[in-house]
């Protein structure tokens, strides 16, 4: 234990721990923008400066470990003419187009200047060139808003794995590009959008859908059905000011219905579906030992990365679609048949906490009779500038109920949006088939949490099966050299994209970098946990509305027409 003293408060700190982490303890902020915990932390901005005594250069405070008897001053005139020559020199160089930038009002930098009463912008730009890269059908690049902090380089190598981005030229001509500033469609991009989820500013963003939705509401021949995703629920209220962690499930089918699509649906109806579906997969390949681990096939930026980077696991994927896209196709075949409405009329919208989805609904094999399964998808950031476009107070809502038949699920199909939650559910339902009866304990908790790969075996039928659960792309390549170098035999593997699952997916509202006494994934997956809880049926196999589905249209699990609508295939 080191005890310290920052501006006159004691503070008690861990050796080698940051004066940044130390300070932030005793509540006292200091400003950063490079800042990303565990993430990004190489005081390159330099705004964290503070006055250490016996020191004669201003250190940042982020990379400076703590010492006893240590002293420090975080407030000074000193630091605020400092840090405030840094702001300017920032917003020299930087698009200062703020009322038409998307970030409005969720911009660090923004919010910085605000702090620091930053009132002219004395230097004028000397960089030469920006890029503005827009291919991509998931993630946006605009180089001019950049502020060069290094966040996205990080999470992208880091994190991801995926090693995109990274600095190139020098000096005044530094940009972050990838290698030969090509465009990301050119490169490795899983579309996960874990750098547009880091970047401090406007300088990356989804590719926007938000127009295409508008107007097929407004067009009085298209019928729209709009389904979400397990994890918009748990994460929606923030862009509406509500804490990290509030449920806004019945607020959000109130906004979406009042924001005039036709029927309000959940993806968590087709998750159960996707359980089904799998479960049974599952149960084929144990039976006949082939391509074995089976890896789960719900997260397109793990598809992506499989397919770019591992593809020698292409054969172990469930060839399952993932939820939402099955959803479309049972839309446009089931339901268009049963209510008598022309599927070339319909028009699905996917409600998505996630940026490779736009990519996945765009590609060429999602689709069913010449129909795109789904035909746009937004994620919770823009269905969130929709409803404010809407006029629509959201925090004065009532809790509405979705549609039927399509709209109701089971507590399995809530828990999707969690890491491990896919794997919990697959259990729940195959545990009762093996042993052909309803087995409790309906939880798993050794495969919750936010351990970078979750291992258990669990007993089935009198068979030891042993699954794992990794999320983040570099904790499912850790997980995949294991099984390579034969370490382990696994039988059922869940991969998410991103860490923590869909709860924290590219496409979820920002949180300030400066929030780092909770962990938004724990947060945001107890909402999903709690909204499993509450639900009358737990298990996939038991929501009747699924029985009615095979029993009235797709027959049985992987039965043919299953395999038309719902199943897909990978390749490298
Ligand atoms: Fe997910 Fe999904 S759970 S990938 O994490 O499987 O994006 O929330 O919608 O499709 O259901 C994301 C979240 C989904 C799908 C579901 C799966
Ligand atoms: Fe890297 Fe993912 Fe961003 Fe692509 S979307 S550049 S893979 S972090």
């Amino acid at each position: 234990k080191v005890q310290l003293t920052i501006d006159g408060i004691k503070v008690e700190a861990k050796q080698g721990e940051s004066v940044l982490s130390a300070a932030k303890r005793a509540d006292i902020h200091i400003p950063t923008l490079c800042y990303l915990k565990e993430t990004n932390e190489i005081g390159a901005c330099r705004l964290c400066i503070v006055d250490i005594e016996g020191q004669r250069n201003l250190q940042p405070a982020c990379v400076f470990p703590v010492s006893d008897g240590m002293n420090v001053k975080t407030s000074t005139n000193q630091l605020r003419k400092a840090r405030k020559n840094i702001l300017k020199l920032l917003l020299s160089n930087h698009d200062r187009e703020c009322l038409s930038c998307f970030r409005n009002k969720s911009c660090e930098l923004q919010d910085l200047a605000e702090e620091f009463n930053i009132d002219k912008v004395p230097f004028e730009s000397n960089r030469e060139s920006h890029t503005y890269d827009d291919n991509s059908p998931s993630v946006v690049r605009d180089t001019s808003k950049c502020v060069l902090c290094g966040r996205c380089i990080s999470v992208c190598r880091d994190v991801q794995k995926t090693d995109v981005l990274d600095f190139t030229n020098r000096g005044i001509d530094t940009q972050v590009t990838p290698a030969f500033n090509a465009s990301l469609t050119e490169t490795n991009c899983i579309s996960c959008g874990q750098c547009i989820m880091a970047c401090p500013v406007g300088a990356l963003k989804e590719k926007e859908d938000m127009q295409k939705v508008w107007d097929a509401i407004e067009d009085d021949d298209i019928h729209v059905v709009v389904q979400t995703a397990p994890a918009i629920r748990t994460a929606l209220g923030e862009e509406f000011g509500l804490p990290i962690g509030t449920r806004v499930t019945g607020k959000m089918v109130t906004a979406l219905r009042r924001m005039g699509f036709s029927k309000v649906f959940d993806t968590n109806f087709a998750a159960d579906l996707t359980i089904m579906e799998e479960g049974y997969e599952l149960l084929n390949r144990l039976e006949s030992g082939e391509n074995l681990p089976l890896i789960t096939s719900c997260s397109p930026g793990w598809i992506n990365y499989c397919e770019i980077m591992a593809p020698k696991f292409i054969d172990n994927l469930s060839s399952c679609k993932s939820p939402h896209q099955m959803f479309g196709a049972i839309v446009k075949t089931y339901y268009a048949e049963k209510n008598n409405i022309d599927p070339n009329k319909i028009f699905v919208a996917s409600v998505m906490p996630c940026t490779a989805k736009k990519s996945e609904a765009a590609r060429e094999e999602n689709q069913v009779n010449g129909l795109r399964d789904v035909d746009a998808v937004i994620t919770t950031r823009e269905l969130a500038k929709m409803i404010k476009q809407s006029g629509i107070d959201f925090n004065k809502l009532s809790d509405g109920e979705f549609d039927n038949p399509l709209g109701e699920y089971s507590g399995a199909a809530a828990i999707f949006g969690a890491t491990g939650g896919v794997m919990e559910a697959a259990l729940r339902t195959v545990a009762d088939v093996i042993e052909e009866k309803d087995m409790d304990p309906v939880e798993y908790k050794e495969v919750r949490g936010i351990k970078g790969v979750k291992e258990a075996t669990v007993n089935l039928g009198g068979k030891e099966i042993n699954i794992a659960v990794a999320h983040g792309t570099k904790m499912a390549q850790e997980l995949l050299d294991k099984i390579d170098a034969g370490e382990k035999q696994y039988h059922f593997v869940e991969v998410m994209g991103c860490s923590g699952g869909c709860v924290t997916g590219g496409g979820q509202p920002h949180v300030p970098s400066k929030i780092t006494d909770i962990d938004v994934r724990v947060e945001r997956a107890k909402v999903l946990y709690k909204e499993d809880t509450i639900q009358k049926v737990r298990k996939s196999h038991e929501n009747p509305f699924i029985q009615k589905l095979y029993k009235e249209f797709l027959e049985a699990p992987n039965s043919e027409k299953a395999h038309k609508l719902l199943h897909t295939h990978f390749a490298p």
